[in-house]
């Protein structure tokens, strides 16, 4: 039996793209796993595709880690069996737009401070001190090669995303002297959703973004963190920077002519 098999994994923003697969890829390890995001059809299907790809449990809930109180009582009210969170994936990202931060909509940047950054750190208030308390546990948090170097239009998606970056390793210092662990998975380009959210459903201009490039995929991400959650208790792995190989940093790329 593998190190995650039995092991209670929590991926919020399951519905889509990396966290989707990474849910999967903890039920391939017979791991119990609970999913969230906001859209509930897709999580409905994602529950069975669960069960079939060797989940020892499923759960699914509604969530938008945006409300705090929302995510609080989403917490509380996990079922005895599923309030031991082992693993908790802090994957509900988005970004809004790609424009001069002086001529930006406010709302873009509320929508991606309150998702990226405020629900992230939600999710692991309601979550860590129930690790602490029973003496084990491991917070995986989704950053980016952007939040390394900021790119022309992005600024505060790459802000949200140093956050993410600084919230980890100062969440890893406060655990200091506990045995819950703290990785920040950092790529570079994955083929998602990301764009057709961030473009609001322009496809066209989302399809752009891959262009003539071999983007990760989800299922690279997916290995990653399934690779760090199972090593040995001793050891932590702080980040993994990950890029397809046409991908320096988050403004060098190499197109295919
Ligand atoms: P997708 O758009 O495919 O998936 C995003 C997921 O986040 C969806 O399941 C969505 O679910 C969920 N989500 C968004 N807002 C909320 C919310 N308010 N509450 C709960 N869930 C929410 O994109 P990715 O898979 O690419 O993104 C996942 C993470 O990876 C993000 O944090 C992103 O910043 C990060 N990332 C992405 C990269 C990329 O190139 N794609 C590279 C580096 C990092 P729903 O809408 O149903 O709520
Ligand atoms: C997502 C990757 O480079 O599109 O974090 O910002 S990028």
């Amino acid at each position: 039996m593998g190190y995650l098999s039995g092991k209670t994994v929590l991926v919020t923003g399951a519905s889509s793209g990396i966290g989707r697969a990474t849910a999967l890829a903890f039920a391939r390890e017979g791991a119990r796993v609970a999913v969230c995001a906001r859209r509930e059809e897709r999580l409905k299907e994602l529950a069975s595709e669960l069960s079939q790809a060797g989940a020892s449990a499923v759960h699914t809930f509604i969530l938008d880690v945006r409300n705090r109180v929302s995510v609080e009582q989403a917490i509380a009210a996990l079922p005895g069996e599923w309030a031991a969170i082992d693993v908790l994936v802090n994957n509900a990202g988005l970004s809004r737009g790609l424009t001069k931060v002086y001529e930006d909509d406010h709302e873009n940047w509320e929508e991606m401070i309150d998702t990226n950054v405020k629900g992230l750190l939600y999710v692991t208030r309601a979550v860590v001190p129930g690790m602490v308390e029973r003496g084990r546990g491991h917070v995986i948090n989704m950053g980016s090669t952007a939040g390394y170097i900021t790119y022309a239009n992005g600024a505060v998606y790459c802000g949200t995303k140093a956050a993410e970056k600084a919230i980890s390793e100062g969440l890893k210092i406060d655990l200091m002297g506990t045995p819950v662990r703290v990785t920040s998975i950092d790529p570079g380009m994955v083929e998602t959703e990301f764009s057709e959210i961030r473009f609001r459903g322009d496809k066209e201009r989302a399809e752009k973004v891959y262009q003539n490039i071999t983007p990760l995929q989800p299922q690279d991400i997916a290995d990653a963190i399934v690779w760090a959650a199972s090593r040995p208790a001793h050891v932590n792995i702080h980040t993994v920077v990950m890029t397809t190989i046409d991908q320096a940093n988050s403004v060098v790329f190499h197109r295919h002519s």
